[in-house]
């Protein structure tokens, strides 16, 4: 059973395999591949541009892919930057070109007004023409100042108030626990379950039939 990550994102490759390194399924990523394709995300919603990459991925390896398509939507920006969010600051902007654009967008703008939340779409193409999606979302407050190391991304912007920190403030297995995309993620894990029919609990192959 091999599953290939449709993504070249380092960050999202250490937090998906976290959630996903208990079951007995082979992990492929791009660097597995010769020539693994860039795809276009050309869709208008995370869940197109989800699809687009799995089933390209599908195809080109000839695998079930996994793709993440994730955004951090602003109600304060009327949703931005969205679909647009790695590329929020421009073409080629690092994730700190991003973090000061928001914050900077959102000067002067009181926190209670500052309600933003993370969606995160996950598409599993078992081949290029079979596709599930599932999602998951995490609500909380855009800081004034970055605040904490780890993660990525807006992850030192992001404060979510249950915890009283940012999600860079967090572990990796913190984070994951409550993270969109960990939501996003458990119900994934279910798909592959039934899908690959492991057993629920040990994350072993069921072998009993
Ligand atoms: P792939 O398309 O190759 O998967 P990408 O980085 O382009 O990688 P997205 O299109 O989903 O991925 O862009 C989402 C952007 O949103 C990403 O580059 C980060 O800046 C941000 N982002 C996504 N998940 C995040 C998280 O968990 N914490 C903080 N920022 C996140």
């Amino acid at each position: 059973m091999q599953l290939v990550l449709a993504t070249r994102n380092k960050d999202k490759i250490r937090e998906i395999k976290h959630l996903l390194e208990d079951l007995p399924i082979t992990i492929l990523i791009f660097s597995d591949f010769l020539d693994f394709p860039e795809i276009d995300e050309t869709g208008e919603t995370l869940e197109e541009n989800a699809i687009l990459k799995a089933k390209g991925i599908a195809t080109f390896t000839g695998f079930a892919a996994l793709a993440d398509d994730s955004g951090l939507e602003v109600d304060a920006l009327g949703g931005a930057p969205g679909v647009y969010s790695s590329r929020f600051a421009g073409p080629g902007c690092t994730y700190d070109d991003n973090n000061r654009k928001l914050l900077q967008d959102l000067q002067g703008i009181p926190e209670d007004r500052r309600a933003a939340h993370f969606r995160t779409v996950i598409a599993i193409a078992w081949n290029a023409g079979e596709i599930e999606t599932v999602e998951g979302r995490v609500d909380g407050i855009i800081k004034t100042q970055k605040i904490g190391q780890s993660g990525f991304g807006y992850d030192p912007v992001f404060y979510y108030p249950p915890a009283k920190k940012t999600f860079a403030e967090m572990s990796l297995a913190e984070k994951n626990s409550l993270s969109h995309r960990g939501k996003a993620l458990m119900k994934a894990r279910d798909l592959l379950i039934t899908h690959f029919n492991l057993m629920k609990d040990s994350g072993k192959q069921d072998t009993s039939i």
